[in-house]
């Protein structure tokens, strides 16, 4: 029998034992293997729990389907694009939406923290991507709606402990569920994937993920990152913008001074001036004579054709 329980885990057992609903019996669950001791001894103990976790889960999910209608999650998009993160227990997702939004969610040094979506923006330059943490993507706790969800978004960024002792199980587990679901690792999309190897700053953590990753050579190739790690958190940032395909064009009024700080229209990769001039007004397409363009290495107030691509952090000028 596995020796050194807590204080706060007996505390969690007892209020186990005499809870009377159950919500109340799953609090104090998770509550049990938040505060249980990790290590070899209590392995057994840790997986009884969660398979109880598991039971309870279902138990109390079937009732409420009976009464009421399964939650369901579909996030209104804002911003440039939509972000998920997600992956097993653990691994740091609502870390990084806390340090990329700067909005506070719970972070926990427990599994089973983040129930349900949580939304933040974050900001890229000058323009806001939406967030979204999620909870873990593990067989005791998969909800039908994450996966809705993961589809739907713009880009999934899947997170993993390189060091958690469950890494091979999780992995299999995620890229399974994913793939039931039709969202391929490897480039395609949509949603674009991006697997980070999480918490290569622990001892051990960036052999773990070179072992890691060399054994999944073959289905993804995954960035070995630190959410504490600000070079890390501004590169991810960019590569999210990356994904996105999309650039930023500013606009001026012909013979006037650019804002300030103007605004930009976010266009997919590819849009023309005509296609721009179309968003702003239906008029400016149908009477568009030319443009002229500021580039950031390009162009400096040469006249375009309404033919001409959009570059990011171009600015426009439309004659009519
Ligand atoms: N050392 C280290 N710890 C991390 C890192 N990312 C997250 N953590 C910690 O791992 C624990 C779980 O993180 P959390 O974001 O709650 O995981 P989630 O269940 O995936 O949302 C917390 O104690 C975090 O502070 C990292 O890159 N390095
Ligand atoms: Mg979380």
């Amino acid at each position: 029998m596995p020796a050194n329980l807590t204080p706060e885990y007996l505390q969690a057992e007892e209020k186990f034992k005499s809870a009377s609903s159950n919500l109340a019996k799953l609090a104090a669950l998770e509550e049990m293997l938040r505060t249980i001791p990790k290590h070899k001894g209590t392995e057994k103990m840790q997986a009884d729990l969660k398979r109880r976790l598991s039971q309870l889960r279902k138990e109390s999910q079937k009732k409420q389907s009976t009464a009421v209608q399964k939650p369901f999650y579909h996030i209104e998009r804002e911003g440039a694009g939509q972000v998920i993160l997600c992956g097993p227990p653990n691994s740091g997702k609502s870390q990084l939406f806390a340090n990329l939004s700067r909005v506070e969610t719970e972070i926990g040094d427990y599994p089973f923290t983040t129930r349900v979506p949580k939304l933040g923006m974050m900001p890229y330059e000058d323009i806001q991507i939406q967030l979204v943490d999620t909870p873990p993507l593990a067989p005791e706790f998969l909800e039908p709606w994450q996966l809705a969800m993961i589809k739907q978004s713009d880009i999934a960024m899947v997170l993993f402990d390189v060091n958690d002792l469950n890494l091979l199980e999780q992995t299999e587990f995620v890229l399974s569920t994913l793939a039931q679901r039709g969202i391929s690792v490897d480039r395609q999309g949509p949603p674009r994937v991006v697997i980070l190897g999480n918490k290569t700053d622990l001892p051990g953590g960036k052999a773990n993920f070179d072992v890691w990753q060399d054994l999944y050579r073959e289905r993804f190739h995954a960035v070995p990152f630190c959410t504490l790690a600000l070079s890390h958190l501004s590169d991810i940032k960019r590569r999210v913008f990356d994904l996105l395909e999309i650039v930023r064009v500013y606009t001026k009024a012909p013979g006037k001074k650019p804002e300030d700080r103007p605004v930009p229209y976010i266009m997919k990769r590819g849009s023309t001036i005509s296609d721009l001039a179309a968003v702003i007004h239906k008029d400016l397409e149908e009477n568009f004579k030319y443009a002229r363009v500021w580039g950031k290495t390009k162009f400096d107030g040469q006249m375009v054709e309404r033919t001409h691509v959009l570059e990011d952090g171009e600015m426009v000028e439309i004659h009519t």
